[in-house]
């Protein structure tokens, strides 16, 4: 991408989209196209196909989407397909339309079989059936992955796809309903220690395994990509390791310094058991992630403190 390139970065103001603008700007790109949501509806076929028409972005991150933790997932399912199905077809479709040079699409790890063999590789997709709490989500993150294929092959789109792991960092969600389990747990631990709170419920057993990953370092990878990866098999994107959710939930409540109980609510979802990532195929590209795990809580919490009248409305 030359540094005057026309950038799109759909869904800029959300955790990942932020990320993948502050590193454009570090590596100084100064023509970065964003709209919010109510400038541009991604939905609204014909409004994005005006967009595209007007602007002429040669580079577009798709990082827009509905997206939310185990609860938002089951409860709006209707919303996470409709919307997610509408957001990556306008896109995609107008990007091919428009003659965009290349597109990024992120999915998710919730794409693979909530069974699959573990770590996770790219050729397990559509092996088996998929976990029951995300199922529409995951549909719609695999139709964005074979649209991309598809206008790769029919058309000769340079449309590649990402599959991110669990994620974290600036611009969470700290919603406890819509959330995700890191930033759900910051908060209840955190407003636990100042309220001197002594107990902290913690949803489904903590048996469960998961792989996070920092925002940064997801958009350092996806500028990466961007700038060398031109072929249309998808590509994981996480650290390669995991931690029970009881293990998360003890280095969150370290980190943020509660000294009380926790209390795990069976009556809530465990979710899909394990989803690591094999990150064997980015690792060869010549891509590692830089920050390990503990580090990350520790900037999270720090910038959580920093804006938590913004992040708790
Ligand atoms: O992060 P999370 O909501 O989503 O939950 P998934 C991960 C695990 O943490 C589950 C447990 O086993 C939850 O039961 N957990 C414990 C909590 N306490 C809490 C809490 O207070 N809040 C939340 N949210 N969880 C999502 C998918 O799955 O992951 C999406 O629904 C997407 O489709 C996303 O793929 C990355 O990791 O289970």
């Amino acid at each position: 991408m030359e540094k005057q390139a026309r950038i799109y970065v759909a869904g800029h103001r959300g955790m990942v989209g932020s990320a993948i603008v502050r590193k454009l700007q570090a590596e100084g790109y100064d023509t970065i196209l964003t709209r919010t949501s109510s400038e541009l509806d991604l939905r609204d076929q014909r409004a994005v196909a005006n967009f595209f028409e007007t602007e002429q972005p040669e580079f577009v991150f798709l990082a827009a989407a509905k997206v939310g933790g185990i609860m938002a997932n089951n409860t709006y399912r209707a919303d996470f397909l409709y919307d997610n199905l509408m957001i990556e077809s306008n896109i995609i479709h107008s990007a091919y339309k428009t003659g965009v040079r290349k597109l990024l699409f992120l999915g998710s790890s919730c794409i693979y079989p909530k069974l699959a063999p573990q770590p996770l590789k790219e050729e397990y997709l559509l092996s088996g059936l998929l976990e029951e709490t995300n199922e529409p989500y995951a549909i719609a993150k695999i139709t964005g992955i074979k649209l991309c294929e598809s206008y790769r092959s029919q058309y000769g789109c340079n449309f590649i796809s990402a599959m991110p792991t669990n994620l974290y960092g600036p611009n969470d969600n700290y919603d406890l309903q819509g959330s995700h389990v890191l930033p759900a747990l910051i908060r209840k631990f955190h407003e636990a220690k100042v309220n001197d709170q002594p107990v902290v419920e913690v949803w489904g057993t903590g048996s469960p395994m998961r792989e996070f990953l920092h925002a940064d370092d997801l958009a350092a990878a996806c500028f990466f990509l961007m700038e060398q990866y031109n072929d249309d098999l998808f590509v994981n994107v996480g650290t390669g390791e995991d931690v029970t959710i009881r293990q998360l939930a003890e280095m969150v409540k370290e980190t943020v310094g509660f000294e009380g109980e926790l209390r795990w609510n069976t009556d809530k979802p465990d979710g899909t058991p394990r989803k690591l990532m094999d990150v064997s195929r980015l690792h060869a590209l010549g891509w590692k992630h830089t920050t390990e795990l503990k580090d990350g809580l520790e900037r999270t919490y720090q910038d959580f403190l920093a804006n938590e009248v913004l992040y708790v409305e």
